[in-house]
């Protein structure tokens, strides 16, 4: 089956890459996953500075998933731009860059030198974290959010995207999508980050498992699944003029599957590349692949957004 996509008319020769944070810190881990049959790359979350991030343990796998708070380490922005300007786009795959700066100043300069470099790659901001202290998820304060994205937007010109924390209420659905329809270059909504502040404990030793904020930090994987498949459908639904690139919960070509259908336009993997590694994507190709030869579709779009309802 031809598993090709496109994310604001870029072309993708298949709809897997990673989540931003895994397997994307350095060169090197990018070079692997452009050696991969990924579809596609995004760098991890930089800030203007670099920073080491939290101290460690920070990322566990738990049952049924993940729990991390990394604390955003990073090369800093000059690195990550430095990557882009060296990367060669003449590659069929293209290239994202996640930037998340720790104030909407930093995200001024670093989307002004990005532009300024005016490079083919595609920008996905970052509104999401979980776990920097004393910096709430700004995609939890949507007013914040708003007034971000009209200092954003315009500077950016061309088109980006932004990743969001997982909502839980209707109405918060209703008043993220009607933030989001201010913005026509605003292309795609990465849905979703972590589900933050989760706590997992030892229950021999009685002991938080990372050591970060108390043991608190976002969790990912198979449990977010339904939560993940929620927000895609929720803004596919909301925003008929947007893509949204599903993440949360993948582990297989099924869960790939489950997420087109609800509405996504490309899929990203956190948990399970960290816990398998870049050969995941063979597989996950693979399996997507022969769903859905199984059920008769030939492209994506033969059957994306298309899930039925009782
Ligand atoms: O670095 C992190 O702790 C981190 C980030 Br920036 C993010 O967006 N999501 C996440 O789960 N961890």
């Amino acid at each position: 089956a031809d598993l090709s996509t496109n994310i604001a008319g870029v072309p993708l020769p298949n709809v897997f890459f990673n989540a931003s944070g895994v397997w994307c810190q350095h060169e090197h881990e990018l070079q692997a996953l452009l050696e991969s049959q990924s579809g596609s790359l995004i760098t991890k979350s930089a800030t203007f500075e670099p920073r080491e991030g939290n101290p460690s343990p920070r990322y566990l796998p738990i049952p049924n998933g993940s729990i991390n708070s990394m604390g955003l380490p990073n090369e800093g922005y000059e690195y990550y731009l430095n990557y882009a300007r060296k990367f060669d786009y003449s590659h069929t795959k293209p290239l994202f860059i996640s930037l998340s700066g720790l104030s909407l100043a930093d995200n001024v300069k670093m989307v002004e030198a990005f532009v300024a470099a005016d490079l083919p790659c595609m920008l996905e901001i970052n509104f999401s974290c979980p776990n920097v202290p004393g910096k709430p998820q700004l995609g939890y304060d949507i007013e914040a959010m708003d007034n971000a994205l009209a200092t954003l937007a315009p500077l950016v010109k061309k088109p980006f995207g932004i990743k969001l924390p997982p909502y839980f209420d209707i109405a918060h659905f209703d008043q993220v999508a009607g933030v989001c329809q201010k913005y026509d270059n605003l292309a795609f909504l990465t849905c979703v980050n972590s589900v933050g502040n989760g706590l997992a404990i030892d229950f021999e030793t009685e002991t938080a498992l990372i050591k970060p904020k108390d043991g608190f930090g976002g969790l990912g994987g198979a449990m977010i699944l339904n939560t993940a498949l929620a927000n895609v459908n929720a803004f596919h639904r909301r925003l008929p003029g947007k893509q949204v690139i599903g993440v949360g919960g993948v582990t297989s070509g099924k869960e790939a599957f489950l997420h087109i259908l609800a509405g996504a336009s490309a899929v990203q993997i956190g948990t399970q590349l960290k816990e398998e590694g870049p050969a995941l994507f063979e597989r996950l190709n693979k399996e997507l692949s022969d769903i859905m030869m199984a059920k008769g579709y030939n492209s994506i779009e033969d059957f994306r957004g298309k899930v039925k309802t009782l």
